[in-house]
């Protein structure tokens, strides 16, 4: 204690109690960082380059003190001065350097690495504004930059810069660093590349700046995951920047390492996470050849070298960029994809495996399946789908390349950082082995039934709730009911995860409150969500959420019942205070659509009840906890397949023979609802419904509205509730993505 004492008085430069939050925050950093300092990256011959262009790390002082080992002692002895860790960490900038699920798996994955001491480092962009900040206005969402860089950070300097050409112009790059700090272990690095010419000025009016302006914008934003066309080309200059700089890297730190490059493949793997790194193979062929190796060589020793992870099925998500997009972007790079892509035809004539289709367009995945040794799904389910299905030409060509890696969430910042009572509570029933070995959970088990545990762990609930409740009420003005059911979906707002589905239960719920039937227990329904700017029908649903949320809570005959709220700005941070405080988390993408979802496993581990499709990881999650567990509903991913085949889903149908889903479905375009939000959108959303419906809302939710109530009516038997949590909770250890980065490093990497 003394020594943290002295330490902190030091970074201070005055005492404790008399400094601010903020200041408290920057010694804070600095102090991880010297520490970080002393426990040196590990070392083995094949190191791994974990490229993406999303690492959505959230804040790190909090996690970064629990994986060092000194939280406890911190918050002490910041408390001994009068002063509250929790305060410190709010001072933080969280750093959005992702759309969602991908990018959190990337930082997952991150913790994960360093905490098994295994010798790889991340290596993506340093956006200056990251995502957008999502804020409400008139019930619609409207975008702002989201700047989190500060003058002192967790980013560090380095020496190390490349010259990046481009079609017409080079750009310099820089790297900086964040340390990734394991939990009772070494550290690891996520390296993030920037350029010195990037002018934040050139941002006006919300997040609209010129798309031309290469220099001028290259990294200042992340992409929104469904875009606009313009500036679709903006992105391709991103990504070859990028992997450019990664090449130059693995190649330099494997030749630092007195490797050989024609051995390439034994000192470096690289981990290429969905397309958006893809360009990273012709980048390593290129400059293999530029060192003088031939190319058959060159494309040997990059096949032996990447490996590739799939993260979706649609269609539309699957990069394909225009012939003439990267002639201009990347010219340099043309010759190796038209050779690449003539490889494959003299061998395989079938055009759906081509790498330039007859549209002149090159598609990214087809490239990364023929030139990697390794093609990866994220869930059981989604690698079947990919195999017998999306990917069928390929996996008939390359079985031995095919394999699944069920997506895992890092237990440190999901249960440790994010719920301390809960993991009290695991740690006095079972000791602290879970920590480091995620399986140990299911010594809960033996509790299941032991109605003191069970009243300890609803009580753990409540807490958490009481506390989202206050952080709710304090940061966003929302005023919840700490005694209702707290029912939660947070997630990227998309078609295909039915955010839809559940405002139209919540209309159902709205007008049975109405004629009298009122739950036995009110109901809050909460969600989060951003939509890409470009992405109109989702925006919306946004809006339709909105206008939900402000009916209700003016109608006094309804409010008592069931509160809608939807909270501004999701993010991790929002993450960490939700997902403890659920006691339904909503799972219900239309089954075959969520390649594995991670949210699911967070709320698991926190003891959350899902009500879900067979869909993604839930369908493992079904399998560990079993049908008393979980709450399942909806059309098998066999048989929405066999409906986009035939082409046979009319939604019209259920809208005109079910007068439930009419009723919530005109309800969209009524004038209580036009009354608080806007015409046009309104019905565009309506008529979407009633004439498209491509995600299939309707077919399911006869099914859904069953399953809710009877979730609802078995959250009644409290103890009973409280066995199904711990069942929950027991049976998480295998979502550990300690246990997923060990499978990566066992079956592709071999580190
Ligand atoms: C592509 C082209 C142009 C602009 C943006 C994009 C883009 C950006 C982000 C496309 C996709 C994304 C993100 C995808 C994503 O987050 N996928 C999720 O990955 C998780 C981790 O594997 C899964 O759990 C989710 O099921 C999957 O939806």
């Amino acid at each position: 204690m003394t020594n943290l004492q002295e330490m902190m008085t030091k970074a201070c430069k005055k005492p404790i109690a008399q400094c601010t939050d903020g200041e408290l925050y920057h010694a804070l950093l600095a102090l991880a960082g010297e520490m970080a300092k002393e426990k040196e990256s590990s070392a083995g011959k094949r190191k791994l380059y974990y490229i993406s262009a999303e690492f959505l790390i959230g804040k790190l002082l909090s996690n970064n003190l629990i994986n060092l080992g000194i939280y406890d002692e911190v918050k002490e002895l910041l408390e001994k001065n009068g002063k509250s860790l929790a305060a410190v960490e709010e001072t933080e900038p969280e750093p959005s350097l992702g759309n969602g699920g991908l990018g959190r798996l990337a930082a997952c994955f991150l913790d994960s690495i360093a905490s098994l001491g295994l010798h790889g480092d991340g290596v993506g962009l340093c956006y200056h504004y990251g995502l957008f900040r999502q804020v409400f206005e008139k019930n619609l969402q409207q975008e702002e930059p989201n700047p989190w860089i500060e003058k002192e950070s967790w980013l560090h300097k380095t020496d190390v810069t490349y010259p990046v050409l481009f079609g017409g112009f080079k750009l310099q790059s820089r790297m900086y660093d964040i340390d990734v700090i394991g939990y009772n272990n070494r550290t690891t690095k996520l390296h993030l590349f920037d350029v010195e010419t990037v002018d934040e000025s050139i941002v006006k009016d919300g997040i609209d700046f010129d798309k031309e302006d290469i220099k001028k914008n290259l990294t200042l934003f992340l992409y929104p995951d469904d875009s606009d066309d313009k500036g679709r080309i903006l992105r391709v200059y991103q990504q070859y920047f990028m992997v450019s700089n990664a090449a130059r890297l693995i190649i330099d730190e494997t030749l630092a390492r007195g490797g050989d490059l024609h051995r390439l493949h034994q000192y470096a793997a690289v981990q290429i996470n969905d397309t958006h790194p893809s360009m990273v193979i012709p980048e390593l062929i290129r400059l293999l050849m530029e060192r003088g190796i031939r190319m058959d060589e060159a494309i040997s020793i990059v096949r032996k070298t990447c490996a590739y992870t799939n993260h979706t099925i649609l269609a539309e998500a699957l990069e394909k960029w225009p012939v003439h997009f990267l002639e201009k972007a990347v010219p340099q790079l043309m010759p190796i994809f038209y050779e690449l892509n003539n490889r494959v035809a003299e061998t395989c004539a079938d055009p759906t495996v081509a790498i330039i289709d007859d549209e002149n367009r090159v598609h990214m995945a087809h490239m990364d399946i023929h030139y990697g040794y390794s093609v990866n799904g994220v869930a059981y389910l989604h690698t079947e789908i990919l195999k017998n299905t999306e990917l069928h030409n390929f996996y008939k060509l390359y079985p031995e390349k095919f394999n699944n890696k069920t997506n895992g969430i890092t237990f440190r910042r999901w249960l440790l950082h994010c719920n301390h009572e809960l993991t009290a509570l695991i740690e006095s029933l079972i000791g602290d082995g879970f920590k480091t070995d995620a399986e140990e959970l299911e010594k809960l088990a033996a509790f299941a039934d032991d109605m003191s545990v069970q009243d300890r762990l609803l009580a753990v609930k409540d807490k958490k709730k009481a506390e989202l409740k206050e952080y709710l009420e304090r940061t966003q003005g929302i005023t919840l009911d700490e005694n209702s059911i707290y029912d939660i979906q947070i997630k990227r707002l998309h078609e295909y995860k039915r955010q839809q589905m559940n405002a139209l239960y919540v209309i159902h719920k709205y007008f049975e409150i109405k004629a009298g039937k009122k739950p036995v227990r009110p109901i809050t329904v909460m969600f989060g969500a951003k939509a890409a700017p470009a992405y109109v029908i989702a925006k919306d649903i946004i809006h339709l959420i909105l206008c939900l949320q402000e009916i209700i809570a003016k109608d006094p005959a309804v409010a008592p019942y069931l509160k809608v709220v939807m909270v501004e700005n999701y993010n991790v941070t929002l993450a960490e205070k939700l997902i403890p405080a659920a006691d339904i988390h909503e799972q219900i993408s239309l089954a075959s659509k969520e390649a594995s979802g991670t949210s699911n496993m967070k709320f698991m581990l926190n003891g959350a009840v899902a009500i879900g499709t067979m869909d993604g990881a839930n369908v493992e999650m079904h399998q560990f906890v079993g049908d008393d567990n979980i709450y399942i509903f909806g059309e098998s991913s066999e048989a929405v397949i066999r409906h986009y085949e035939k082409a046979d889903y009319v939604s019209r149908n259920y809208y005109e023979n079910d007068a439930d889903i009419k009723k919530a479905v005109d309800f969209i375009v009524s004038d209580e609802v036009m009354a608080v939000g806007c015409r046009e959108n309104l019905t565009r959303l309506y008529n979407e419904l009633l004439n498209k419906d491509w995600f299939m809302t309707l077919p399911d939710f006869k099914e859904y509205v069953e399953t809710k109530e009877r979730i609802y009516a078995d959250y009644e038997d409290r103890h009973a509730w409280a066995k199904k949590m711990l069942i929950n909770i027991s049976k998480a250890g295998f979502f550990s993505s300690d246990r997923t980065i060990a499978q990566y490093n066992e079956d592709i990497w071999h580190l």
